[in-house]
């Protein structure tokens, strides 16, 4: 019998690439999409073709629309993606995210509890939960979250642990640290940088601005994160993991890294918001701070400890991160020369 996998925000970098690495294993995969006025299926052109993708519109603030399709596809595995997913927009609409992140899961775990469905269930939780308690953080680390994201997150989680030991249902946290693929959305920053460098290299553009140059993060390649949320759901008993490379670069190792990738040596001078990013043979700025993408509070360091789930269902981080920017920076290179660089959507963010 085929198995069958429901995915809500099947769009989005991770949906794509879930639903992409299921089709691969023979799963018949149903994915949710946001009705959007725009296209919004960029990700999922060549899967849309497959006959084992099927698309339906939904939104996770539609409980009934949850209900409706979860009992007309009886899915085997639910992957519960769908978010409002950026920090610094939670900020402006701090109560749409609790409504998508927060109220959200818990609309599609009530479909899953009154159904009676036997489907293991798999919840996209986040390493912003950790706020800035001190690195590493692994799954016994007190929770102290920063952001209307991160709270809408950890409310999702908790309600995760609580069907799970209330009504005994098959429900799993992945606690993910941030993982970059070339296909992320140009507002998050890797992808920004990325496609900043190579617009650089084109002549297409003369310079970027950024925000906090500090800010270290645990980048890990997307695909092998998707790997990870399905094997979780191949465990007989559910839990909850981290998964993390356990190695962090700040944003300015991040810029550095990619425009090394073009051959540019960028030496950083100034500091705070007078710190720019020169090109040491021509003097040129390519990048300066602006205040304005700085976040009203700011995460400082995000380090997994993902040893529980190396040990427990033997997942492991394969790309390195100088792999993971190559990668993005080529991609980007190739889109330039392809003439699809039509810049960034979110450029203020
Ligand atoms: O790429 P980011 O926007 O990712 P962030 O905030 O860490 O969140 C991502 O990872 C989380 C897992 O920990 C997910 F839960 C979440 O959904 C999302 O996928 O920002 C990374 C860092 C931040 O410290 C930010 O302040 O980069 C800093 N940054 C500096 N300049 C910038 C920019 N971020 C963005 N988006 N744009 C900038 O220009």
């Amino acid at each position: 019998m085929r198995k069958k996998a429901f995915i809500t925000g099947v769009t989005g970098q991770d949906g794509a690439l879930l639903a992409e690495f299921l089709l691969g294993k023979g799963y018949e995969v149903h994915g949710l999409r946001l009705y959007a006025a725009t296209d919004d299926t960029v990700r999922i052109k060549d899967l849309i073709k497959n006959d084992g993708f099927h698309l339906h519109n939904g939104d996770m603030t539609d409980g009934g629309v949850l209900w409706r399709l979860l009992s007309e596809i009886s899915p085997d595995e639910i992957y519960n993606l769908a978010a409002q997913s950026h920090v610094k927009v939670s900020f402006d609409v701090p109560e749409a995210t609790a409504d998508i992140n927060a109220l959200g899961t818990l609309r599609l775990l009530e479909a899953l509890r009154g159904l009676k469905l036997d489907a293991r269930f798999y919840q996209a939780s986040s390493s912003e939960m950790f706020g800035n308690v001190p690195a590493p953080q692994n799954e016994n680390t007190p929770f102290a979250p920063c952001s209307p994201y991160g709270a809408a997150k950890l409310y999702a989680y908790w309600v995760v642990r609580n069907y799970r030991d209330a009504y005994g249902l098959h429900t799993s946290n992945g606690i993910l640290f941030n993982h970059e693929s070339p296909v992320r959305g140009e507002e998050f920053v890797t992808r920004k940088i990325a496609n900043s460098v190579a617009a650089i290299e084109a002549g297409k553009q003369d310079s970027f601005l950024i925000g906090n140059l500090d800010a270290r993060r645990d980048w890990g390649h997307a695909r092998d994160y998707v790997e990870g949320m399905w094997m979780m759901l191949q465990q007989d008993v559910p839990g909850d993991y981290v998964l993390a490379t356990g190695k962090a670069r700040s944003v300015r190792e991040f810029v550095t890294t990619a425009f090394a990738l073009t051959g540019v040596n960028i030496v950083w001078s100034g500091k705070g918001e007078n710190e720019k990013g020169v090109d040491a043979r021509t003097g040129r700025a390519l990048v300066s701070v602006d205040p304005a993408l700085y976040r009203p509070t700011e995460l400082h360091a995000l380090i997994g400890d993902a040893a529980h789930a190396y040990e427990k269902i033997g997942w492991r981080p394969r790309t390195a991160f100088r792999d993971l920017v190559r990668e993005m920076v080529n991609t980007e290179r190739d889109l330039m020369k392809a003439g699809q660089d039509d810049g960034l959507l979110y450029a203020a963010e």
